[in-house]
């Protein structure tokens, strides 16, 4: 199954209607970030469809000591960011479903602690990592990004991660590291999509990007969003996040990075080639072969109804990455 086009999913399941429905239910067991913030994630909706769970427990308590010293990072926006009930309820992550409500619904019994990454390829520091002696030494940041999924719809979130290039230069990449390749978790007892054929997705999710992209100073290993660390919805433990690119791109739950010297495979261009690129930038004027990339409908949608607005190129951060693709024909190396 490819990435659902607009308007399989507009307008049923973005009316005003549908998102204050599953609101009401967000709100029943907690009251947003509050409640969040005083108790966690998970255990702050405990009885609801946000079950807690040991090891989220754990993680939470390891990583509270680095969360209250979250630094603002640069790049932030200042436009609205998206309420934390949409991040947590609209989710992309097909390891749990492919329906938007799936995920919230199917990730509360993924266990995230203990959590390690295989580290692997051409560098000098390959080996299993431990996430805390990853993040251990880092300082946190607070990034407030755009995030604009391929199928035209797109949320401000408030992520708190470190640069990824900060992670890069702990494992040494050699010369011939020209390109990393990601992969998720694959574990079918808990990841119910896993075991579902209606995906078509040859698992695990991978993804990938060359190495100067890696390195550019707005991508982001994510380890948590509004404070926290992340829901297990939104790619907990830790997930990639590449602003000026699609969605798809940024990889949730990895467990492994490899340096390697081609290009790696990627799902979503591994399934439909002609409809997503290994680039993936975020480009107005290169509509998706079934819609127009144009414009994009912005989360949370009004009284009114969804709120539309013009898409940027790079996603609106142009200026600091399009030196990256100088002299490349961005309609033929989507
Ligand atoms: N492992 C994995 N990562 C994934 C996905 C997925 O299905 N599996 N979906 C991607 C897509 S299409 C989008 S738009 C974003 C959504 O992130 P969010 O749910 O945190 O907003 O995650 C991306 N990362
Ligand atoms: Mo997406």
């Amino acid at each position: 199954m490819l990435i659902k086009k607009p308007e399989d999913f507009y307008p049923s399941e973005i009316t005003p209607e549908s998102v204050y429905l599953d609101r009401r239910k967000f709100i029943a067991s907690g009251s947003g970030v509050v409640a969040a913030s005083a108790f966690g994630w998970m255990p702050g909706f405990s009885g609801s469809a946000f079950a807690a769970n040991a090891s989220v427990n754990i993680w939470q308590q390891k990583m509270a000591g680095s969360l209250s010293k979250v630094k603002p990072g640069d790049f932030s926006t200042n436009e609205d960011k998206t309420p934390l009930e949409d991040i947590l309820q609209y989710n992309n992550f097909y390891e749990f479903g492919t329906g938007k409500s799936d995920p919230s619904k199917n990730a509360g019994k993924l266990e995230i602690h203990p959590w390690t990454v295989k580290v692997d390829g051409e560098c000098d520091k390959p080996g299993n990592y431990a996430l805390e002696d990853l993040v251990k030494d880092s300082q946190l940041e607070e990034r407030i990004y755009r995030l604009r999924c391929v199928e035209a719809w797109s949320m401000v979130i408030p992520w708190v991660g470190i640069p990824l290039a900060s992670l890069i230069k702990k494992f040494q990449p050699n010369s011939n590291a020209k390109y990393l390749a990601f992969e998720t978790l694959y574990r079918p007892e808990q990841m119910p999509g896993q075991k579902s054929p209606f995906s078509g997705i040859d698992w695990p999710y991978r993804e990938g990007l060359r190495i100067d992209e890696a390195m550019h100073p707005l991508t982001i290993a994510a380890v948590g969003l509004y404070g926290q660390t992340l829901p297990n919805q939104n790619g907990a433990p830790i997930r990639l996040v590449v602003p000026w690119k699609y969605g798809f791109k940024s990889i949730k739950s990895i467990v492994r990075i490899s340096f390697v010297e081609k290009m790696p495979h990627t799902t979503w261009s591994d399934l439909a080639p002609q409809e997503y690129g290994f680039y993936a930038n975020v480009n107005p004027n290169v509509d998706h072969p079934r819609w127009s990339q144009k414009r994009e409908r912005r989360l949370p949608g009004g009284f009114l109804g969804p709120k539309r607005i013009d898409t940027q190129m790079f996603n609106g951060y142009a200026d600091q990455v399009a030196s990256l693709y100088s002299g490349m024909d961005l309609k033929k190396y989507y």
